[in-house]
């Protein structure tokens, strides 16, 4: 008999450390992981089984396939902004054609248990595009709807899997006699700029809010590569954790839509930086603009409207501005260094 689990790509990822502690303290279900490099330790002992592959493997997705009756996915391996501009190509190889892999094996594994396999899918701010930064200031809070228009690889590659895991869950092989959705539920968040107080983020673009607080926390000097009144959403990593969790477990029913946007607060780049130095007096924070990182930034909105979580499935973040600071990062970052 296979077990029933939860597998978690991209394990090894920033969002894959707060979610295996939290479910691995939960107990509820046995964890496998798929992550293209070994897991640390410390996680490592955490979860049922450990596979190192790549999600574009389809004989290792069959392997696990055959082993263990999936129920709950986390989709989260991916390619970041940065990163996917420097290599377009492998940027819509892992993260579309990586995703697409995984859509499939989610429908084969709720085709093989007759149950419909749960898919979460953490999209990103990057799917908007903004056309100009007065566009952006003017438009405020965003809905999902609005300015998808994305300007990168990697948002373009969000939004088209946000589309793909839609046609899963409602449409597959609509012309087949015997049409097989409803086997992928398939549930996604635009999350906003994600700041862990236990990793520090690689390849993304937002990078600069977290970058600052690290490197003040640990003594070095940063050149912050967007201007100071540049503004972004932003999320405390736990909050972030916990809304996967809270989607995941939501009834099907209270479900409007496929795709949630999600946010708790949105300051400038100046604001991080006072509360920066509030912290950590002697922090050696400069500016430095990288124009193009600086482009990219001001497509993104400066905000969004994350009333349709709220209602439908209780999106309640803890962390706002002042206490992601004063409770969770400056607290945590201080003990690890
Ligand atoms: C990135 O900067 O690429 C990510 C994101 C906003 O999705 N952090």
């Amino acid at each position: 008999m296979r077990k029933p689990v939860v597998l978690i790509t991209g394990a090894g990822g920033e969002i894959g450390h707060g979610l295996i502690d939290t479910l691995a303290g939960g107990g509820a279900r046995a964890i496998v992981t798929l992550d293209v490099a070994p897991l640390d330790p410390s996680l490592a002992k955490k979860v049922s089984r450990e596979f190192t592959g790549s999600i574009l493997d389809k004989g290792l997705l069959e392997r696990i396939l055959s082993e263990f009756e999936v129920d709950l996915v986390f989709h989260l391996a991916a390619l970041l902004s940065t990163r996917s501009e420097f290599s377009p190509v492998t940027a819509h190889e892992v993260n579309v054609e990586g995703t697409l892999n995984l859509l499939e094996f989610a429908q084969k594994e709720g085709e093989s248990h007759g149950r419909p396999v749960t898919f979460l899918y953490p999209s990103s701010i990057a799917a908007f595009g903004l056309p100009s930064l007065a566009a952006k200031m003017a438009a405020g809070k965003v809905r999902e709807d609005q300015f998808t228009t994305p300007t990168t690889m990697y948002g373009c590659n969000k939004l088209y899997c946000e589309q793909l895991g839609a046609y899963y869950a409602n449409h597959y092989k609509q012309l087949s006699k015997d049409p097989q959705s409803g086997r992928v539920d398939f549930r996604a968040v635009r999350f906003p700029g994600l700041i862990s107080a236990l990793t520090v983020p690689s390849g993304g673009t937002s990078d600069y809010a977290p970058e600052m607080i690290h490197a003040a926390a640990k003594g070095e000097a940063y050149a912050c590569f967007v201007r100071p009144a540049t503004q972004i959403p932003f999320m405390a990593m736990p909050d972030g954790v916990d809304a996967l969790l809270k989607l995941a477990a939501a009834p099907r029913e209270s479900l409007t839509q496929t795709v949630y946007n999600l946010g708790a607060f949105a300051p400038t780049a100046g604001q991080v930086h006072e509360e920066v130095l509030r912290a950590f007096p002697d922090a050696k924070i400069t500016f430095t603009i990288d124009e193009k990182r600086q482009g990219i930034v001001d497509s993104w909105p400066a905000d969004v409207d994350d009333s349709a979580a709220r209602r439908d499935w209780g999106f309640a973040p803890q962390y706002d501005f002042e206490r992601a600071f004063r409770d969770y990062l400056i607290p945590t970052i201080q003990e690890r260094y």
